[in-house]
Order: structure tokens, then sequence, then C-alpha cells
């Protein structure tokens, strides 16, 4: 499996601003994104493919989730959908305090293998407001029929803000995620 981990250290190098360096792990060559707050709401068990969520900026806010978090977009209508236009479906939740017990992540995303394109590629990253995107997993093989991350049950930190992200490589259709 071909694990992309998209990211650089900014551990030696001054980031492009003029701002000090620090040892954290960056995405995006530094950029930093204001990733919406996700509110206090329970998570809902499909999550909605809101348009436009093209941007960290733009991600679709899901609220607070805990236990086994996974995606389950537009579980009963169909899937998600990239391409033609729409390049990445951001989503942005909130673990629950570490008084409800640890929470772990698992995605994968499928297509319909008949399109015969690497369709997209998935990406979690945890959110410190003010800071770049902190990449935690992500998946960008070239299979044509799914995306998965390389482990199961990926753990998450208590009260923490995370992004997930399905970004378009090639072609156009739905996707189950
Ligand atoms: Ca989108
Ligand atoms: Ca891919």
């Amino acid at each position: 499996m071909n694990v992309s981990v998209d990211a650089a250290s900014a551990a030696d190098a001054p980031a492009a601003d003029g701002a000090p360096p620090d040892a954290v792990t960056v995405a995006d060559g530094g950029t930093v994104h204001v990733v919406p707050d996700p509110g206090t709401g329970a998570m809902p068990s499909s999550w909605p493919d809101t348009e436009p969520n093209d941007t960290p900026e733009q991600a679709v806010p899901l609220g607070v989730g805990g236990g086994q978090i996974g995606p389950y977009i537009e579980e009963f209508t169909g899937g998600g959908h990239l391409g033609g236009g729409d390049e990445a479906d951001y989503f942005v939740f909130r673990t629950a305090p570490a008084a409800a017990g640890a929470s772990t992540f698992i995605a994968q995303a499928c297509w319909d293998g008949a399109l015969n394109v690497d369709l997209l590629d998935i990406a979690l990253y945890k959110v410190v407001d003010g800071q770049p995107l902190i990449p935690v997993i992500s998946a960008a093989t070239n299979s044509t029929a799914c995306e998965r991350l390389p482990m199961f049950n990926v753990p998450l930190e208590a009260d923490t803000k995370y992004l997930f992200a399905l970004t378009h490589v090639a072609g156009a259709g739905a996707y189950q995620a």
C-alpha cells in the first residue's frame, strides 16, 4: 500500500510568512487555515455532503463524536460526489471529552470500479486554531476502487478538533464512505 503523508517538517526552516520556525509537522507548506467550529451537537450518523465544502474553511460542521468515529457520507442518498469541478469534500468534528472514553477513527471511500479512475484520496488532520493543519493519517494510493486508511481505529485525542478530507484525483463520480 502506498501511503502518502503529504507533509513536510518545518523544524529547521523559517516559515514562509517570516514567523519563527517551530517543531510541528505541517501540511500545505505552513498555510494556516481557518477551520469552522464544529459546534456542540451530536455527530449525525450520516454526514451531509453540503456544498460548497471544497476547502478547510468550508468544512461541514459535524458537532461532537465519540467512540469509533467514521464517515458515513450521505449514507442514505447514494454517497458523496467528486469531480466535474468539485475538487474536495471537507468535514470538521470535535472528539468527546476524556470522561466519555477513548475515541478512534476509521475511514474508507469506494466508488464504481467501472469508471476505471483513481477518483480520490483521503486524509485526517488535527486542527489547532491558528496553526497549520497537523496530518494524522492519510491514504493516497492509485487504486481505481477504494481508498482506505492504513490503520484501523486510529487513536484520537479527547476534546480535539479534527478535519477529514476527501480530495479529487481523477474522473468524476459518486463515492461511498
Ligand atoms: Ca465538495
Ligand atoms: Ca487515490
